[in-house]
């Protein structure tokens, strides 16, 4: 990994993003920011996009404003505080407020409906002359060639090829990952429903609190609500026990009923529960919890986001590490770097994967640990006085964690 003492002065090389979701979308604008040459390849043609909620905190909202992209044509809501409800009757047992959090951190905490911010990050990648190819599932990568093949048989070739095709990645595999995997004791049903239809059924409105809302969480069991979309939609979380269904493939998108959904919850809430006969778009999430994996990199060939480190929801950090990923890939191929502390693509994914790898990982734990545990979110996780009985050995992860960090001092410990 020593270099060589040629100062190249920075030049601008092809990169190659398979899998166009919220990761690939964030490297591409990145490093397209800096004039690398970025393409992009997507399997599917986007018709059938399901719904869903996704928040993202301080530091990941920091890059999405550094890099442009508009946050109030994504119709994003600025979660104000976390609340804990009574599983039964959904009375208010506990709240944290995020008052000062925008002056603590710098930026906001956002929730996003999924799609809205996918077409935002479309926008803004497509404006900086990213090149967005639809329709082309890679099959085969050749990692020290630099060649992606696709199903249709044609092939591209690239000076780095990211791999951010999510929690079933074939460049994973491609590069010789084989995930160690155990199922979760737990499945998850979600699904949205409009404002608007909450008024007209009359049910009970909880789009007024631009809050995540906590049902149960001390065990298997936890429903978790939040608005997006200018508060026009509602989305829902709800986490049961996986012995309710046979489901042993991984993935997001296997279609439920509402009967479905209501089954595994019969003394929840009654106000949800009526609000569950009536929402749209459910869909069963089978949860299956990864081992990190051994290395994320090789030659030519680097994975980020959900191929990397696919975590449980429970931190609501998935969507912001894919971003942190891409800020580090940028930040490592940019022209404070590139051709001086970095010389070769091989040598700056070193550095991407001593950078990214121990801070992704234990996030990922600290969901994995989240799933069964409200007290270990971030958030009641600062929270003194509601932690009691568990006897916790692991270092709980905190807010400031996630948003004190800096990437850049970090890098240059492992620069010099
Ligand atoms: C349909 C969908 C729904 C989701 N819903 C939620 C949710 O409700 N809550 C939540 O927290 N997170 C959700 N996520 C995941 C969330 O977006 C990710 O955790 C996070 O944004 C990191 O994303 P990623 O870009 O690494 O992976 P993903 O968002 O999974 O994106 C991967 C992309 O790669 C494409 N792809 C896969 N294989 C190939 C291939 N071989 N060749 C080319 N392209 C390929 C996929 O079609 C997809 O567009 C969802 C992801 C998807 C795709
Ligand atoms: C989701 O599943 C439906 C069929 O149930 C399918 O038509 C659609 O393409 C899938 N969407 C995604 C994003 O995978
Ligand atoms: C939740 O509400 C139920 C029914 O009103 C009540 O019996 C129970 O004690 C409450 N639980 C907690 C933890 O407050
Ligand atoms: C494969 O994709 C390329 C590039 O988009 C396209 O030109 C070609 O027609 C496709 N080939 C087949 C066999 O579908
Ligand atoms: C729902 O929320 C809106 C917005 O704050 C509020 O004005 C309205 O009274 C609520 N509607 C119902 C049916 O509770
Ligand atoms: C990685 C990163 O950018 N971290 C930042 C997170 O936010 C805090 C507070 O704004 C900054 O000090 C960090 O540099």
């Amino acid at each position: 990994m020593e270099s060589t003492s040629v100062t190249t002065s920075f030049v601008p090389f092809n990169v190659a993003v398979i899998g166009c979701g919220i990761g690939g979308l964030a490297a591409a604008i990145a490093l397209r920011r800096h004039g690398h040459i970025v393409t992009v390849y997507e399997r599917s043609h986007f018709a059938s996009e399901v719904g869903a909620s996704l928040t993202i905190a301080a530091n990941g909202t920091k890059y999405l404003n550094q890099w442009g992209i508009d946050i109030i044509g994504a119709r994003a809501i600025i979660v104000e505080k976390l609340i804990m409800r009574n599983w039964t009757d959904g009375t208010i047992r506990d709240v944290y407020d995020f008052n000062d959090y925008k002056t603590k951190w710098g930026s906001n905490y956002y929730m996003f409906h999924r799609i809205d911010l996918h077409e935002q990050m479309q926008l803004t990648a497509k404006t900086l002359g990213v090149n967005i190819i639809l329709d082309h599932k890679a099959v085969n990568i050749n990692s020290v060639e630099g060649i992606v093949t696709f199903d249709n048989g044609t092939s591209t070739r690239a000076d780095l090829i990211i791999g951010a095709d999510g929690v079933r990645s074939c460049v994973r595999e491609q590069i010789g990952i084989m995930p160690q995997t155990k199922p979760c004791t737990s499945t998850c049903y979600r699904c949205v429903i409009p404002t608007s239809r909450v008024k007209q059924l009359n049910l009970k409105n909880f789009s007024n609190d631009h809050a995540i809302q906590f049902w149960g969480g001390f065990g298997i069991n936890k429903i978790v609500v939040t608005v997006c979309s200018d508060s026009e939609i509602v989305a829902f979380y709800c986490f049961y026990p996986a012995a309710h269904n046979d489901r042993t493939e991984e993935g997001w998108n296997f279609s439920a009923t509402s009967l479905m959904l209501r089954a595994p919850f019969p003394d929840l809430d009654p106000d949800l529960l009526a609000i569950f006969e009536h929402v749209e778009d459910i869909k069963l999430w089978k949860l299956v919890v990864h081992d990190p994996y051994p290395y994320w990199v090789k030659d030519r060939v680097a994975l980020l986001g959900d191929a990397a480190h696919p975590m449980l929801p429970d931190q609501s950090q998935g969507s912001c590490m894919a971003i942190e990923d891409a800020a580090a890939l940028a930040l490592i191929f940019s022209p404070e770097h590139w051709g001086k502390n970095v010389h070769t693509i091989e040598h700056g994914l070193q550095l991407y994967e001593q950078l990214r790898k121990s801070r992704a990982t234990r996030i990922q734990e600290a969901s994995a640990r989240a799933r069964e545990n409200l007290n270990e979110r971030i958030g009641w996780s600062t929270k003194r006085n509601i932690d009691k009985s568990e006897n916790i050995k692991i270092a709980k992860l905190t807010i400031d964690e996630i948003n004190a960090y800096d990437m850049e001092a970090h890098l240059n410990t492992l620069i010099k």
